[in-house]
């Protein structure tokens, strides 16, 4: 891509100039204007995918290491290759696979960012948000708000492993996070609630209009956005079925509820099975193939994009 502003040529003189600036902690914009300001977004965060069947013993290694008690919370997190060292899976999102064994229970606390779960596999262990006790099954979906106290645990006796998405990079972004520990270990439970459980958002996917780009698709709220920070969707590809291509700013993080295919993301096709990850970057053109019917859960930074005027998207 041609940079949309020239960089100036250099010389002794300018180069000397430069380096004297660097004293008074200042530089000039003309050496960096082309890097700043895009023709289009050119992002650092690439096509991604983490098999679930490569992950899962690793995660499962982790539980022999570490208790969830010594750990706060047991999770590896999927870090964007292409964002090397940052725990990011894209510029402004976090994602992580986080274990809670037979027996385990964490403690309470809250922070500023907010967390979102999708479940992947285990039945009967919890999340505890504000005194709500959440059961979790495979495919459900799980909101923990900014500033709500939360815990987990699993009196079940398999594990339970599910995808934690959180905003903490758009958090840090602004240096805005705080974080209490819960007063006197964990809070107590008040109440039961289901969030977004799979037994009632799968059979209203087919009900949902085919989306050329989307497929059959719904989104997680009542109408604003999932989460301030966080949108999230459900959508269910039927066998067979190929999606027009498309593209928009905020990056996508993608986890396969049910089925097989595969998705060409900008110039790489990645195959996909069942509780496989994977990211499509900001601004690259993204079409998915589903070789069975398949689901999949998908969650972006869309609302804070919207919030400050910055999102778009094309075909
Ligand atoms: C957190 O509180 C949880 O409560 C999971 O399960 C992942 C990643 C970063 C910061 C806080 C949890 C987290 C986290």
């Amino acid at each position: 891509m041609t940079p949309f502003f020239t960089k100036p040529e250099t010389n002794a003189e300018r180069e000397a100039f430069y380096h004297r600036l660097k004293t008074q902690s200042a530089a000039p914009l003309w050496e960096q204007l082309a890097d700043l300001v895009l023709a289009q977004p050119k992002p650092g965060c690439v096509p991604a995918l983490w098999r679930y069947e490569e992950m899962r013993p690793y995660l499962m290694e982790s539980g022999k290491l570490i208790s969830a008690d010594e750990a706060e919370r047991r999770v590896l997190m999927l870090e964007n290759p292409g964002l090397k060292g940052l725990p990011q899976i894209t510029q402004s999102l976090y994602a992580g696979l986080q274990l809670v064994l037979p027996g385990e229970v964490t403690a309470t606390h809250r922070h500023v960012a907010a967390a979102l779960r999708f479940v992947i596999e285990g039945t009967g262990a919890y999340t505890s948000v504000n005194g709500t006790k959440i059961t979790m099954h495979p495919g459900d979906f799980i909101l923990t708000p900014s500033w709500t106290y939360h815990d987990h645990g699993n009196l079940t006796n398999e594990p339970v492993i599910w995808l934690d998405g959180l905003d903490i990079p758009t958090v840090n972004t602004f240096d805005a996070s705080f974080a209490e520990h819960y007063p006197g270990g964990t809070q107590q439970v008040t109440g039961q609630a289901d969030d977004f459980s799979y037994a009632q958002m799968r059979p209203k996917l087919r009900s949902q209009p085919l989306d050329p780009r989307h497929g059959h698709r719904i989104h997680y709220g009542s109408g604003a956005a999932t989460l301030p920070t966080i949108d999230a969707w459900l959508r269910l590809l039927p066998a067979g079925f190929q999606t027009a291509s498309y593209r928009s700013t905020d990056a996508a993080i993608f986890c396969v509820a049910e089925g097989k295919g595969e998705s060409r993301i900008g110039d790489q096709v990645l195959k996909w099975s069942s509780h496989d990850i994977f990211v499509i970057p900001s601004w690259t053109q993204a079409e998915h193939h589903a070789a069975t019917e398949a689901v999949l859960f998908n969650y972006s930074d869309r609302p804070t994009q919207q919030a400050l005027n910055l999102w778009r998207e094309s075909i």
